[in-house]
């Protein structure tokens, strides 16, 4: 049996839902500078200079599905589904619209107060991510983002200012959305852009120490202001199989391993791994660090782990063969798995063996914080939204994690639908890719009626809530 206090919830995040870019004085962020279109990837990796987009690009997040303007409704049918939590996140440049304000925008951090009031209301448990792809541009322009220290304090006075405001209210929060993305879509997971003849992975790795340091003195701080706060990191998880058992095959899938396990080995053990520094050592990176960031890692470390599964990935060391899509990077094709409409691996029994390696690694609780199938709905001439493909993704993907739990002990705080009302895609930009139990009325190119409306997987995930997860085990067996 799962917990009964098990987290059944969803999630979404600012800068794919929210929109509201100019209301009540909230700065320009990284997604509102991130285009529809041919050019997203570029932009997202830091090749192309946003500022370089011609002047009638399209900009999605920047109205996304108006989540500023429909709270209420929506937080009324996450009501309806049972929600016991939801996951959001805060826009950063809301609170401190060029991150180095002396005080918070009051009218930023009262938008969110009555979001979390609303959420209570409804008996919802609020998860907050505080820092999802999203950070003040002005940060980025004035000094390039994570790559300076200088922003680890904008970051803490945007922590302490939240941490305050909603001590009481809030228990649960999550320091940065897949840290690991800053290694592969480095612009839009940390505002990284490059600069010709630099060296890549010397700036990435600066930053990613910077991003550590800050989530530690973040979970520091934060249970300074409150020792109930439970603080999270999170990972882009999906385990890595090798695409055979040649022990090169093996070795190779155990480096690509490390290349995201590296950032939740230091959030939860607090120090950089032997091979970590190895690597360092053969690249000729050199990490610019306090003296003191050594031990304010060790001392602060997650008292949780987040993670987003969507596929496992798969690698040859031959580098031959088909190549598969996957949510944040792409790997070998996995010939024993079917594929998304978008290209990604279904794998349900991966989060199983995702979430054992995780639990065995670092014996810390776990919460899947982002699951779920990116699919086009269509909707019937009744305008009723029949998505089955999506009730069968999610019913085999609870399963293994009930697995997980009930068989293996591993031990999960909860589990949230990513994207339970539909929003923009991450890497796409497009709305047509969705994820959502509620159907929202907008197409790729921004228009429509912003309506939302139930869609089939609704009243499933809201029986699968209400019986704790048993609705899926008393099926009869095909
Ligand atoms: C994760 C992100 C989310 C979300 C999801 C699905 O990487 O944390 O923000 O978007 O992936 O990805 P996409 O929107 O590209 O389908």
């Amino acid at each position: 049996m799962m917990r009964e206090d098990f987290l059944w919830g969803g999630a979404t995040a600012a800068n794919q839902s929210e929109g509201g870019w100019q209301k009540d004085g909230r700065g320009m962020a990284i997604v509102d500078v991130l285009p529809h279109g041919e050019s997203r990837k570029a932009v997202m990796e830091g090749s192309l200079d946003y500022r370089a987009l011609p002047p009638d690009t399209f900009y999605p997040g920047r109205e996304a599905v108006d989540g500023y303007g429909h709270f209420k409704e929506d937080i009324a049918l996450f009501a309806e589904m049972g929600f016991r939590c939801y996951r959001f996140s805060i826009s950063w440049s809301r609170i401190f619209p060029t991150g180095e304000e002396d005080e918070p925008n009051e009218a930023g951090l009262r938008f969110y107060e009555e979001f979390i009031d609303e959420l209570l209301r409804h008996g919802i448990q609020p998860v907050v991510t505080l820092c999802h792809f999203d950070i003040p541009l002005a940060l980025v322009e004035r000094y390039g983002s994570w790559r300076s220290r200088q922003v680890i304090d904008c970051y803490l006075r945007y922590c302490d200012a939240v941490f305050r405001r909603f001590k009481g209210k809030v228990r649960y929060w999550i320091t940065f959305n897949e840290i690991n993305m800053l290694m592969h879509l480095p612009f839009m997971g940390a505002g990284i852009r490059f600069a010709p003849g630099e060296n890549p992975l010397q700036v990435k790795y600066q930053a990613a120490h910077n991003e550590l340091t800050a989530s530690a003195m973040a979970v520091g701080l934060g249970h300074e202001i409150c020792p109930d706060f439970q603080i999270g990191c999170m990972l882009a998880a999906g385990s890595v199989y090798p695409y055979s058992c040649r022990p090169e095959d093996v070795w190779e899938s155990v480096k690509k391993d490390r290349e995201n396990y590296f950032f939740t080995d230091v959030q939860a053990r607090g120090e950089y791994p032997a091979y970590a520094k190895k690597l360092f050592e053969q690249e000729g990176i050199q990490l610019e660090m306090l003296p003191e960031d050594l031990k304010v890692l060790k001392e602060n470390t997650a008292d949780f782990i987040a993670l987003s599964y969507y596929n496992s990935r798969c690698v040859r060391a031959d580098g031959q063969g088909e190549a598969s899509g996957g949510n944040v990077f792409a790997s070998a094709k996995n010939p024993y798995l079917e594929c998304s409409q978008w290209g990604w691996p279904i794998d349900p029994m991966g989060l199983r063996i995702t979430l054992n390696t995780l639990y065995d690694r670092y014996q810390k609780p776990l919460f899947i914080v982002e699951n779920g199938l990116g699919a086009a709905d269509t909707p019937g001439e009744d305008g009723s939204i029949n998505d089955d493909y999506r009730i069968s993704y999610l019913d085999a993907h609870i399963r293994a994690m009930m697995d997980a739990v009930e068989e293996d002990g591993v031990e999960l705080l909860g589990y949230t639908v990513w994207g339970c009302v539909d929003l923009v895609s991450a890497t796409t930009g497009e709305m047509s890719k969705r994820y959502g139990l509620i159907y929202v009325d907008k197409d790729d190119a921004g228009r429509g009626t912003l309506n939302r409306r139930r869609k089939k997987s609704f009243g499933w995930y809201q029986k699968v809530i209400a019986t704790n997860g048993e609705c899926l085990r008393e099926r009869i067996p095909e």
